[in-house]
């Protein structure tokens, strides 16, 4: 691990914003309020969510620090920094949410394992670096490749932090490699969020962003690239009667693309408010690329709908799949609405693919807890006074 050290202890991490509610202490799992979740489409650095499986590590000499790719390829190669910023330089807007946005919810149904959310473990930024597509190339892997000449089919990256989930190893995750060596799906290896150099908690100085993926592929703190012929036998989903006496973890494929999600932020679970207007808006988003065709708000619990209107950049229409669109990115929402009496407010959104969301988060239920994307429901009671 050169270049990079990776502490055992929790004595050296970086200052972060008092605005974040605070997950989990050790490791560092924090994420903004809802209200400053939406109050900008790039979410600032600071209010970022950050997911953290180990302490953070420590660039203690950039200048030595590189990152090794090997495995299943015939020449294996050490790639500095300046070997990486010497590549066409992208700037690739691109949402990032953790398969476990939205947990405490779910574990509100039946207890789950993992570490408890609420609806802000996701974000948007800027992420600017280098295709992980012609890092490849430099290897000798052409684009669009799916296997290697010698059976190389997936492309694992590891990074150097000492995770307790991974019994002290490091934390790793792996993408298909024809994910990897298509420039259209826009992997990054990146350096750089919202214009900044990456900071300490979202993986200085270097690390992958796989767009429209669940936020575990983009693995911080980048060490190696290992080129394998299996993928890595990490976050899966399971249906609901598994348990953790009866499951049979190969079973499953690993979680890629993240469903069609949507979150009401401008309201808390339960709100007190004066009848008359209000406004409802939130975020929608969904995986793979796939834009946002609709937000649907109800006020009667899900039984009568209307639309929302949608926008990512002030100044230009959001289009979904169309050009002036950030693919990657998430989308605004919001309506005004007449709230009468006490209700169920509720969002659903639909993807370019018609893809929903599901009903009830009864009916995906899982025993780690991912995914839950769910109608969002909040409960506004309301008052009428005679003052
Ligand atoms: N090295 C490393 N990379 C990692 C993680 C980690 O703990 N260690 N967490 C992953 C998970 S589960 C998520 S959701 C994202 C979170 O990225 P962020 O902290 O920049 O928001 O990073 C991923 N990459
Ligand atoms: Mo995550």
């Amino acid at each position: 691990m050169p270049g990079l050290t990776a502490p055992s202890s929790y004595s050296q991490e970086p200052p972060r914003h008092p605005i974040l509610q605070i997950n989990s202490k050790e490791p560092f799992n924090a994420e903004p309020p809802r209200s400053a979740l939406i109050s900008s489409y790039v979410t600032p650095v600071d209010f970022f969510y950050k997911r953290n499986h180990g302490p953070i590590p420590i660039v203690d000499d950039i200048e030595s620090y590189y990152v090794s790719i090997c495995g299943l390829i015939e020449n294996s190669k050490d790639l500095f920094m300046r070997d990486i910023r010497m590549l066409p330089k992208y700037n690739i807007t691109a949402t990032l949410q953790c398969a476990g946005n939205r947990r405490t919810a779910m574990s509100n149904v039946r207890t789950v394992k993992g570490v408890g959310w609420d609806v802000s473990a996701i974000g948007n930024a800027v992420w600017s670096g280098a295709k992980l597509a012609d890092v490849l190339e430099l290897v000798g892997i052409p684009n669009l490749t799916s296997v290697t000449r010698s059976g190389g089919k997936h492309v694992e990256f590891v990074s150097i932090d000492k995770c307790k989930e991974e019994n002290g190893g490091p934390y790793k995750a792996s993408i298909p490699l024809s994910q990897a060596t298509n420039p259209e799906a826009d992997v990054l290896l990146a350096y750089e969020m919202n214009g900044e150099p990456l900071n300490r908690d979202h993986g200085y100085p270097l690390r992958v962003v796989v767009p429209g993926v669940i936020g575990a592929r983009s693995v911080k703190w980048l060490d190696t690239i290992n080129i394998l012929a299996e993928e890595c036998q990490d976050y899966k989903m399971f249906p609901p009667s598994v348990n953790w006496d009866n499951i049979n973890w190969k079973s499953r494929r690993p979680l890629m693309d993240f469903p069609v999600q949507c979150v009401i932020c401008s309201l808390e679970d339960v709100n007190v408010m004066k009848p008359g207007k209000a406004k409802v808006s939130g975020y929608a988003v969904s995986g793979g690329g796939r834009g946002i065709e609709r937000v649907d708000i109800s006020v009667d619990g899900g039984k009568n709908w209307v639309e929302a209107s949608r926008c990512q950049k002030t100044g230009f229409p959001y289009i979904a799949d169309h050009m002036s669109s950030d693919k990657w990115a998430w989308v605004f929402f919001e309506v005004i609405i007449d709230i009468p009496h006490s209700t169920q407010i509720v969002a659903k959104a639909v993807d370019t693919a018609a893809n929903v969301q599901p009903e009830s988060v009864e009916t995906i239920w899982n025993l780690r807890g991912v995914l839950n994307t769910s109608w969002h429901r909040v409960q506004v009671r309301v008052g009428h006074s005679n003052m």
